[in-house]
């Protein structure tokens, strides 16, 4: 007790010198953080302070643990009608480069990592009307006849609206029979940032912010799991992003839907907007750190390695994030826009990135039970990941 009031009055004190004191106070004291004091941790010089803060709630929450998983990544089709400024994958029929993948192909590429120990495919892709109904249901059903124990974790809000669409059903309903024919969970895409301004800019085509929530509303409801995301480090501005952290921290209060938080720093390669810089280092260091102290009632907070250099996201593990996405094994959304990381890595040396980063590896599965811990005593095999648990 003495020894974690005195690290808690030593952070305070920390935070004093930075003008933070009063936020500290709240943190410590496991208030929730407002809008204003959103703000202020963006606008603040001293990153380190900010960063000290998050890792404060990071390791109340977990400790020293940071978890990771083994995934493969299926992009299906980069066909896409929405045609948003920021994005470098999409194409249109025609265009070089331009592809569709059969549920046959895909599960194919799923067949080719059998000798892996893969737990979770992951599949995010474009939003193309003409793919009729029945493609995503033999996609889901031919990747689980391809890996029967494999999860799931596929269709963006964004795509799960196209799929209703074109099923003529009710989402409700369409979950239903996504979850039938083998979907696990919801990755977090498709969000960017909610702000109607950022939107009418770039990417006007795509559904609204309040859609966005309404379809992760319905898919907690329909007792699957998601991720949530945030786009930064283009047009928006601080204002914006708050105010997104905090509709989805509302919609978190009312489901307890959403797993993991992830902020995607915008790429700007080959892009429309190829021109905006995108986000630093430590823009994304302090976007992680920001994600963890408004974000109070989601559990896990994502680096994903894919987007930053490795480096940053071993140091993202000490600025609020406690879990690291994953082996990948074919990117193409980051590197069709300049990423410059690796496509995949394999899982020793994932494991070694954490362990470098000074943290203890978990592994898990998609919903967060644990498979593999480098520390039984403190997540053993078996379990939810202690913070689920
Ligand atoms: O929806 C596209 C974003 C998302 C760019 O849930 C871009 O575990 C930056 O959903 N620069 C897809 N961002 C990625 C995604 C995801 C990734 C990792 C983990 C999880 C998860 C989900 O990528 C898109 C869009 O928001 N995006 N183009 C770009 N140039």
């Amino acid at each position: 007790m003495i020894a974690r009031d005195s690290q808690a009055s030593r952070l305070v004190e920390l935070a004093r010198s930075a003008g933070l004191a009063d936020i500290a106070e709240r943190v410590v004291a496991k208030e929730r953080l407002s809008l204003d004091d959103g703000a202020r941790l963006y606008r603040n010089p001293e990153l380190h302070v900010v960063g000290a803060l998050a890792n404060h709630v990071r390791e109340r929450l977990h400790g020293d643990l940071a978890y990771f998983n083994v995934n493969q990544h299926v992009n299906y089709t980069n066909l896409c009608n929405k045609l948003c400024r920021f994005c470098a994958f999409q194409r249109l029929p025609g265009q070089e480069g331009a592809y569709l993948w059969s549920p046959e192909e895909c599960a194919a590429k799923v067949r080719a990592q059998l000798d892996q120990p893969v737990t979770e495919v992951h599949m995010v892709a474009g939003v193309w009307p003409k793919i009729p109904y029945e493609y995503y249901l033999d996609l889901l059903r031919a990747v689980k006849a391809a890996r029967p124990s494999i999860h799931v974790k596929a269709f963006t809000m964004v795509e799960l609206d196209q799929i209703a669409r074109v099923a003529k059903k009710p989402l409700e309903i369409v979950l239903q029979e996504l979850k039938a024919a083998g979907l696990g969970s919801v990755p977090g895409g498709g969000a960017e940032v909610f702000s109607e301004r950022v939107r009418a800019e770039t990417y006007h085509l795509k559904i609204s912010g309040d859609e966005w929530l309404a379809i992760a509303r319905k898919v907690h409801q329909a007792g699957l799991r998601s991720n949530c995301t945030m786009l930064h480090g283009h047009i928006e501005t601080i204002e914006e992003r708050v105010d997104h952290l905090d509709r989805l921290r509302r919609l978190q209060d009312e489901t307890q839907g959403f797993q993991t938080y992830i902020p995607l720093s915008f790429h700007p390669d080959h892009s429309e907007m190829a021109d905006v810089p995108g986000p630093t280092a430590l823009d994304e260091l302090r976007e992680l750190s920001v994600g963890r102290l408004m974000l109070d009632n989601i559990p896990l907070i994502k680096a994903y390695w894919i987007l930053m250099d490795v480096a940053v996201a071993q140091l993202a593990l000490a600025y609020g994030a406690d879990d690291v996405d994953g082996t990948v094994v074919e990117e193409k959304i980051y590197h069709e826009a300049g990423a410059t990381t690796p496509q995949e890595v394999q899982r020793a040396e994932l494991v070694q990135w954490i362990r470098d980063a000074g943290r203890i590896p978990v592994e898990r599965d998609t919903l967060y039970n644990v498979i593999w811990s480098a520390d039984p005593t403190r997540a053993p095999a078996g379990r939810p990941a202690p913070v689920l648990a």
